[in-house]
């Protein structure tokens, strides 16, 4: 999606991409393990091992800026940075003996040292706020060592932003949480910026933060939106949006009525983004979608209901990954760039 916001994003197949040879790209994600060939080694580029459905074939999504780009790794991150901008992407693989001096799980500690590592980079090289953060955990709702890994991500995720004096509420990153294949490391990507962006929370929603305890003993630390304001645009980061209402989730077993309640999820928080920013800039129409599916036999009816909202021109590109509930089928995260208001 083009902007003036001197962000881009873009959703392309590896051939469409390596025909490009875009110059200002800051960063990619690839979602069937596979890296561009003809990509600059400079290109922090995250490898994700989810399938992608429909027919494109492996898939990029692509973040360009118009402003000048340094690259640069600090330890195991991977980073490209503007003035305002930081895009960075880590991977860590599960070893056994990382966990040896403590009673945490291999994920726990894969988890911690990636966190670690991010908010130590954005504190090294200061970009203090991080806006939005994408987490592939493989084997996302396998229970080992007596716990869901997701849980054990959460636990992960909180013991780091607790150890680096980050909040656990309110002004927490947009995220998104998502299965990938057994075998991977743990991956994650995301884009931090010097200025505040603001955060959004649903209305229709419980702050994940504040989920009671039966989701895990360490709630998940992520906000429904975020927006950053520049001069030259306003970029919106939506979460991974599910059928979720207070804290429950609802329509079990129902992949439409899912996908439905997530969808009007998302307007409630295009609201809340037009409330916060006075604006009336964002609507389903501007967004860029992004969607799991735990079943890919239920792509044709995830589909349908998308263009029933969002219109035959939909911004969607599909892919196959469990869902952080396993009583969730179906998950949409979204991306808006728009003109300053
Ligand atoms: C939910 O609303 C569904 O753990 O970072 C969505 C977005 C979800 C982010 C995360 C989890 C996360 O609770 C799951």
């Amino acid at each position: 999606m083009g902007s003036r916001t001197g962000l881009h994003l873009d959703y392309l197949s590896l051939a469409e991409f390596e025909a490009a040879r875009w110059a200002g790209v800051m960063g990619v994600a690839t979602f069937d393990g596979s890296r561009p060939e003809r990509l600059d080694v400079q290109v922090p580029t995250a490898e994700v091992n989810t399938p992608v459905l429909g027919d494109t074939g492996a898939l990029c999504e692509v973040w360009r800026t118009q402003q000048a780009i340094e690259s640069g790794a600090r330890g195991r991150v991977r980073y490209a940075r503007t003035a305002n901008m930081l895009f960075g992407c880590i991977a860590v693989p599960e070893s056994e003996d990382a966990s040896i001096e403590g009673e945490q799980t291999p994920l726990y500690s894969a988890t911690e040292q990636a966190y670690r590592e991010i908010l130590g980079t954005l504190d090294a090289l200061g970009y203090a706020h991080l806006m939005r953060v994408w987490n592939y955990v493989p084997e996302i709702n396998r229970d080992t060592h007596g716990t869901e890994r997701y849980r054990q991500f959460n636990s992960g995720r909180q013991a780091a932003l607790l150890a680096k004096g980050r909040p656990l509420t309110g002004n927490v990153c947009a995220a998104c949480a998502l299965g990938a294949a057994v075998g991977s490391p743990l991956v994650v990507y995301f884009l931090a910026s010097h200025t505040a962006p603001t955060f959004i929370e649903n209305p229709r929603q419980i702050s994940a933060y504040h989920y009671p305890p039966q989701y895990g003993v360490h709630s998940p630390v992520f906000s429904r939106a975020t927006v950053l304001h520049e001069p030259d645009g306003m970029t919106l980061f939506i979460s991974g949006t599910a059928s979720i209402v207070g804290h429950q989730t609802i329509h079990a077993g129902n992949t439409a009525a899912q996908t439905r309640e997530t969808l009007t999820n998302i307007e409630a928080l295009l609201k809340e983004a037009n409330r916060v920013t006075g604006s009336d800039a964002f609507s389903l129409r501007t967004l860029a979608c992004k969607v799991y599916v735990r079943h890919p036999q239920d792509l044709p009816v995830i589909q349908a209901e998308l263009s029933a909202a969002l219109g035959p021109d939909t911004h969607a590109v599909y892919l196959q990954a469990d869902i952080c509930r396993r009583d969730l089928s179906v998950e949409i995260e979204a991306t808006a760039m728009v003109a300053p208001v």
